[in-house]
């Protein structure tokens, strides 16, 4: 990203100097849909971040600016509602939930610009809340603490975008450090790193392009099921309070009898909260073959049992599936689109990526993106 740029454009749009903000997208190695469900993560920061551009105005208004769409929005911290064009929403709420919180904050100029790619899964707006959340401490001198700063940025998902989200992109983006995966336990935000040491190896995304339209609602909708699972535990055992606490036997016994769909996503989850824990003993004694393996696994629940995969991603796991130099692979985030994540040896990965952008294009008439991606740091200012 060139920053002088950004301050060249922001200062041209607003008149004054910026404070400029980075915050990362993520990507997740494995424990997918866990975190709303009180399991583990293991997400890490990646080096695609949005770039944000801010200073206080004399009075309440807030002044929007995005590069990508190339479209402003004005709003007034006094009276803040979701904006239809949706991309404001993510700054929007964050402001708005600043204020709920009793933090004093003024009107301020904002541009946004970066190289996360919209709707690959790799947690845009996650991105644009955290340097928000960030870049209004740093402005307004808030003193908020790096886990606030995710929980508000989290809310603000909720409330101004409609997604009832966990906590795994937001705290990715605010966590992140270069070289190393975070563990992340949802239910107690306990959290370490893990040296992702690949040995041979690079992360690979292969970007499918496509996002399928009930992705939010999808979302939204599994979360229910999850909640539905722990509810008709919870008649028997009162101390369950997320799928974290819950064993398959129980589901056997009070779940399955009562909906088999609701069954099979609680089964999923309890089954990926498993993997997790073996996949991170996996990565810490450098036993990637194993880890790969998990990842497979995980995909495979997440299409046939959690049902958020699509053909796009299945295809592009199918492709890589019996191929030894690829270890592992898997979608990643909510579903519905986005990008697989691949464990490939670095040798392979021009042959790779070209073999699959054609094969690719021949199944579905889309171009394949392909990023190799490295780990990164998390939300900083830029100075
Ligand atoms: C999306 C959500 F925002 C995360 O909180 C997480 O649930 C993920 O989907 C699925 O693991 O990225």
């Amino acid at each position: 990203m060139d920053i002088e740029r950004l301050k060249v454009v922001f200062k041209s749009i607003y008149y004054n100097d910026p404070l400029v903000v980075r915050s990362p997208g993520r990507i997740n190695i494995i424990g997918e849909h866990t975190d709303y469900n009180g399991g583990f993560v293991m997400p890490a920061a990646i080096n695609k971040a949005i770039y944000l551009g801010v200073s206080k105005r004399e009075d309440d208004e807030i002044h929007l600016y995005a590069e990508d769409f190339k479209q402003t929005h004005t709003s007034n911290i006094s009276s803040l509602e979701s904006s239809k064009k949706g991309w404001p929403n993510y700054i929007l709420g964050v402001a708005d939930q600043l204020q709920k919180r009793g933090y004093k904050i003024g009107g301020f100029n904002l541009y946004i610009d970066g190289d996360v790619p919209p709707g690959a899964g790799l947690s845009s707006s996650a991105a644009v809340e955290c340097a928000t959340a960030f870049a209004l401490d740093q402005l307004f001198s808030l003193s908020i603490s790096k886990l606030d700063m995710a929980l508000i940025a989290q809310k603000a998902e909720h409330t101004f975008a409609g997604v009832n989200c966990g906590i795994m992109d937001q705290f990715a983006s605010v966590f992140g450090k270069k070289d190393q995966a975070i563990v992340l336990d949802c239910r107690s935000m306990d959290y370490r790193y893990v040296p992702l040491q690949l040995d041979g190896h690079k992360l690979v995304l292969l970007n499918t392009n496509v996002k399928h339209s009930l992705s939010e609602s999808a979302y939204n909708k599994r979360r229910e099921s999850c909640e539905q699972g722990v509810a008709w535990i919870k008649e028997a055992h009162p101390s369950v309070e997320t799928l974290r606490d819950v064993d398959l036997a129980m589901l056997d016994e009070y779940v399955k009898p009562k909906d088999t769909d609701v069954y099979t996503k609680c089964k999923f989850i309890v089954g990926e909260i498993a993997r997790l824990i073996e996949a991170a003993t996996d990565l810490e004694h450098g036993k990637l073959k194993e880890l790969g393996a998990l990842m497979f696994e995980t995909h495979q629940g997440l299409r046939n049992e959690y049902e958020v995969s699509c053909k796009e991603l299945d295809f592009l796991v199918d492709s890589v599936k019996g191929l030894d130099y690829v270890l592992g692979a898997r979608m990643m985030g909510g579903g519905f689109g986005g990008c697989t994540l691949n464990i490939v040896a670095t040798e392979y990965i021009d042959e790779l990526i070209e073999n699959i952008s054609e094969t690719y294009f021949k199944e579905f008439s889309v171009k394949l993106d392909a990023y190799i991606v490295e780990t990164a740091d998390g939300t900083s200012e830029i100075v």
